[in-house]
């Protein structure tokens, strides 16, 4: 999919280094990227993934790109392959060109990290920091139901503050909101049409190596 430039896109908003991007994708955009990520998932089915503890984890998960993130009681960490043992689906071109309009032409993400939420799903406060490089933003595209988003500061113990994130918003974590931690409080459920099962997808995209 080719990406509009400036003219269509929402507001811009600035909160503590990191810009959301509200209504970024039209709803036709979002209707195309949602049939891109259902044959993602048809190739690399989501799975429940396992804490280092020992926990099972409330979202679904499953990869696009040269690499996947995973974490078992081994610890988190990038693999390249599905635990099926297949390699992971390309990249759809619908969300590289998200990348390519906000992030970078010249570099692309090496995964693409497809959460999905349930009604009752959440996301405890972490940082993100399995990658090498962390001069690149993280890019994050929300699908579905909207989602409580929490943000705080580079220390867990610094304050926090929450956004909500509906269906086409596109988020650029970078700078100092890179290292930032955040985590998704709840799910509106049934706040939107994008999934006929219901549920809320995020897309992360990530430069790995
Ligand atoms: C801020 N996912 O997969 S996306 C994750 O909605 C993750 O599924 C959440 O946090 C989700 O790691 C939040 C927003 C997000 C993603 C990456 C970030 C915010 C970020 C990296 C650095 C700072
Ligand atoms: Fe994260």
């Amino acid at each position: 999919m080719k990406m509009p430039q400036s003219e269509v896109q929402g507001p811009v908003l600035e909160v503590g280094g990191f810009r959301i991007r509200k209504g970024w994708l039209s709803p036709a955009a979002q209707a195309g990227m949602a049939a891109d990520i259902a044959a993602v998932a048809a190739a690399a089915p989501f799975f429940a993934p396992m804490t280092p503890w020992g926990k099972p984890m409330s979202v679904r998960m499953t990869s696009a790109g040269k690499y996947g993130w995973f974490t078992d009681r081994r610890g988190y960490r990038y693999v390249e392959r599905h635990p099926s043992g297949a390699a992971w689906p390309a990249i759809p071109e619908s969300v590289l060109g998200v990348w390519r309009a906000l992030v970078s032409e010249a570099r692309l993400p090496d995964c693409c990290l497809v959460n999905w939420y349930g009604a009752t799903a959440r996301m405890g406060m972490h940082r993100d920091a399995d990658e090498a490089d962390f001069g690149w933003p993280v890019l994050s595209i929300s699908l579905g139901d909207p989602a409580v988003f929490r943000i705080g500061g580079p220390a867990r113990k610094d304050p926090t503050q929450t956004v909500l994130l509906e269906s086409g918003d596109v988020v650029v974590f970078g700078g100092a909101a890179r290292l930032a931690y955040h985590g998704i409080d709840r799910i509106r459920a049934g706040g939107s049409r994008v999934w006929p099962e219901g549920g809320r997808v995020n897309l992360t995209l990530r430069v790995v190596d």
